[in-house]
């Protein structure tokens, strides 16, 4: 693998973009979302590996795994572990590969527990609350460190 990919990493019930609530995440799904990826990472001469897991190891096995492959940078939306999973900022904090938190929604305009993220405390920044645009925003940003 070049030090140009960019690892994209979605936690919990991502899969499912596109078929509920809508007027919260949109109406793509995470195969459009890649697609739309894909597209921008090629036009800023980076690679993207879009991934999505319902399992909090994995998320935690896949930063291991860009830092040991020498990527570029991690977009990382945990979904609702966010909120909850000191693992994943253990995980952030344990690799020197940058990570960068985005969210579809902006989870501090939402109910009072979303406003807490152990993403954030470890990221190297943030992007949210511009939908699925949020990701391309975030690969701009990895382009630039
Ligand atoms: O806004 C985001 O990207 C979130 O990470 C989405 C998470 C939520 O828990 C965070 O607070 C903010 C939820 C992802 C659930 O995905 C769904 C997909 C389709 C339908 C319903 C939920």
């Amino acid at each position: 693998m070049a030090g140009n990919t960019v690892y994209v990493l979605n936690g919990p019930n991502l899969n499912l973009l596109g078929t509920r609530e809508p007027e919260i995440y949109g109406s793509a799904t995470l195969d459009d979302i890649a697609a739309q990826i894909a597209e921008r990472a090629d036009a800023l001469g980076l690679a993207a590996d879009v991934r999505q897991s319902n399992h909090e190891g994995h998320l935690v096995d896949w930063l291991h795994e860009a830092q040991a492959e020498g990527a570029k940078a991690v977009l990382l939306n945990a979904g609702a572990l966010t909120h909850t999973s000191l693992a994943l900022y253990d995980a952030i904090r344990s690799i020197r590969t940058p990570v960068i938190e985005v969210h579809i929604s902006n989870p501090h305009a939402r109910e009072a527990y979303r406003h807490k993220s152990y993403v954030g405390m470890a990221a190297h920044g943030t992007i949210a609350g511009f939908g699925a645009l949020g990701y391309l925003l975030a690969l701009e940003a990895a382009a630039a460190l």
